[in-house]
């Protein structure tokens, strides 16, 4: 099955990201593999709107873990089934805590294993300088390391907030080269670009 990884600082609307996208492919019901560092995958089914409730906060650092969740997009007859992995955020330099470093260096490794890199920034923070989710070097890092990939997408989220646009033409100046989706994944503006994009790397 492939693999689609999506990354990015933390708040940046990761979690919210993935269980919006999987409402919008019509599901209410997840199934998701909780994969700790260094331990083997327990699979749970959830509801999205559960897990929006439990994932998604204000707080960073929430998820800990690789959230695997498993979805499917139509061809043909049939469908293609794929995992769309939560992760948790990345900072800038090297988290104090174990757990956190633990959790990243996880991320990274995962990024390896990927079929599609689906980057995140918040265009409401990117025009906003020296803000603490603005783009930072840590998105420079993760642009240089998974463009290798191929299969590399960035998404401008937070669409719907006003400082958003301004934002979203740094990120393409920023980003110069490498596709950039204006979504929001609280409206689920954008998704259908971003399923287009998915499907033809799963
Ligand atoms: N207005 C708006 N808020 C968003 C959007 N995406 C995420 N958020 C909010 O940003 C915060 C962080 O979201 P979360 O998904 O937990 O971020 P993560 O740390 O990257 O997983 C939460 O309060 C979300 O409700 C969006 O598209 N628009
Ligand atoms: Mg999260």
């Amino acid at each position: 099955m492939k693999r689609c990884i999506v990354l990015g600082k933390a708040n940046v609307g990761k979690s919210l990201f993935v269980l919006s996208f999987a409402e919008y492919l019509g599901v209410q019901k997840v199934s998701v593999t909780i994969e700790e560092p260094g331990r083997h995958g327990q699979s749970r089914t959830v509801s999205v709107r559960d897990a929006m409730a439990q994932w998604v906060s204000d707080t960073p650092h929430q998820t800990r873990a690789l959230h695997a969740v498993q979805l499917e997009l139509p061809v043909g007859k049939g469908v293609k089934r794929f995992e769309l992995v939560d992760t948790s955020g990345l900072s800038e330099g090297i988290p104090r805590e174990t757990a956190i470093r633990r959790a990243m260096a996880q991320t990274l490794a995962a990024v390896r294993e990927a079929d599609l890199v689906l980057h995140i920034v918040d265009a409401s923070a990117a025009a906003q300088e020296g803000a603490v989710e603005a783009i930072g070097e840590v998105d420079f890092q993760v642009a240089h390391f998974a463009q290798m990939k191929g299969g590399y997408l960035i998404l401008a989220n937070k669409m719907d907030l006003p400082t958003a646009k301004e934002g979203l033409e740094r990120i393409r100046q920023e980003f110069a080269g490498h596709p950039v989706i204006p979504v929001s994944a609280r409206t689920k503006d954008g998704f259908r670009e971003v399923k287009r994009y998915v499907w033809r790397w799963i």
